[in-house]
């Protein structure tokens, strides 16, 4: 039976109101509950109920009138000339009033505006609304193209995979061009890749390279080698190196900070905890040394041997690893010149340590460093003036016999 639907009272002195969305078309089935148009006023967005099942006859209101109560919205080919209550957000006409509880939606977004035209029923125009999504970038594969439920599914399906998955790699039969052995990656590797594949995804990478005149420091390394010559301490240029950037990150907390979840407010620390990245046979693993800015340098020589030897002796526990505010790789005891480490989130910066080389004639020892960062927060002056002046700290060897012991 036909049924007209007019607009309800809305009461306090609301008498006209802007049509913002006619989310229903003619031939449309709908249910009691879904919404047949949407209305602007100054203070709140409305949805008006169908109140009934059944088959749209006729609309007669577009976006952009302006009506008022008692205005007729649309002729419904009903199943039953009852209101039902059954369904959830059921209106009955005693409570139609409620509609005027309904919050302004946060942003009008593109899928309010701009989906008029196109084909979907409104309880999938419904759900488009409340995720943000402009139904005009969904393929429907209804009837003369309507968007199905499915179809957005299927649409919100692929857009949360390529948000979270890496590319799948081709499946290559290399046997085909030769003999091959099948290995499976560790366990420890499996778990540094997918984080290592999240940093490189998720932070806008950028590596500033730089050198320091450490020939001062590696004389004083070699006159406390020397010293302590009858110990089993180790004295590389690591701890020199920590301590130099321990320096730097006070002079610079940016370096220090991380994004906390909104990706809007930077947290600083107030404390320096620098992560060592350590090879170990399993793979890589990144133990984290406490308030390097107050330990020794005889003190660090110590904790980068205890922390190493725990790494590699699967020693390692999980407080051990966590808690970390800026990370130093180094491969300087291997080789190389440069090389863009990638930062270690929640970290905002990673510095790369090169293996040191003699320059020309004047014999100096320089020091090849790389600094990479998360561009979102640190702009390249600022990392630049960072790595000048950890390479000018290098440099300063009354601050190192200062913090020797
Ligand atoms: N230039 C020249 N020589 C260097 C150097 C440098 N930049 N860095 C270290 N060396 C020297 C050391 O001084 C030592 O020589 P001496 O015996 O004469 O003192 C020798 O190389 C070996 O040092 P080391 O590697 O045993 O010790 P370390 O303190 O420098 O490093 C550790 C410790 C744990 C960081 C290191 O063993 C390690 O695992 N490095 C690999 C880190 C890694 O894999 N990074 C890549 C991660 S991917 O981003």
């Amino acid at each position: 039976m036909k049924k007209d639907i007019f607009l309800p009272d809305l009461g306090e002195g609301i008498d006209a109101v802007d049509v913002s969305e006619v989310t229903v078309a003619a031939g449309d089935t709908i249910s009691n509950s879904d919404t047949i148009i949407i209305l602007e006023s100054d203070k709140a967005t409305m949805e008006i109920p169908a109140e009934y099942t059944g088959k749209v006859e006729k609309v007669y209101v577009f976006p952009g009138d302006k009506i008022s109560t008692g205005t007729k919205l649309i002729t419904i080919d009903a199943a039953s000339d009852k209101v039902s209550t059954e369904k959830e957000g059921q209106t009955s006409p005693g409570e139609q009033k409620d509609v005027r509880q309904t919050k302004p939606p946060p942003k009008q977004t593109p899928a309010l505006t701009e989906a008029v035209n196109i084909k979907a029923g409104p309880g999938v125009r419904r759900l488009a609304r409340e995720l943000g999504i402009n139904l005009n970038i969904i393929n429907g594969t209804g009837e003369k193209g309507r968007i199905t439920r499915d179809d957005l599914n299927g649409f919100i399906k692929a857009q949360i995979v390529a948000s979270t998955a890496p590319a799948p790699s081709p499946e290559v039969d290399f046997s085909k061009w030769g003999e091959i052995e099948k290995k499976k990656l560790t366990r420890l590797k499996r778990i540094t890749g997918s984080r290592l594949q999240a940093a490189w995804r998720n932070i806008p990478h950028v590596t500033h390279f730089e050198t320091a005149d450490i020939t001062d420091l590696d004389a004083y390394r070699n006159s406390l080698k020397k010293k302590h010559s009858g110990s089993n301490r180790k004295i590389t240029f690591l701890p020199f190196l920590m301590k130099a950037a321990a320096k730097t990150l006070e002079e610079f907390p940016d370096f220090n900070s991380s994004l906390d979840s909104s990706g809007d407010v930077l947290v600083y620390k107030k404390y320096i905890h620098i992560g060592i990245a350590v090879d170990t046979e399993n793979g890589l693993m990144v133990p984290v040394v406490r308030d390097v800015n107050k330990r020794s340098i005889l003190e660090l020589c110590d904790d980068v041997v205890k922390m190493s030897q725990k790494a590699r002796n699967k020693k390692i526990s999980p407080d051990d690893l966590s808690g970390g505010t800026f990370t130093i790789s180094s491969l300087g005891g291997i080789g190389g010149t440069y090389f863009t480490p990638i930062v270690n989130p929640p970290e905002v910066a990673i510095m790369g340590i090169s293996k040191s080389f003699t320059q020309g004639d004047s014999g100096s020892m320089i020091l090849p460093f790389s600094l990479s960062y998360d561009h979102r927060v640190i702009d390249g002056a600022a990392a630049a003036r960072f790595a000048a002046r950890f390479s000018e700290i290098l440099s300063d060897i009354i601050y190192f016999k200062k913090t020797t012991t």
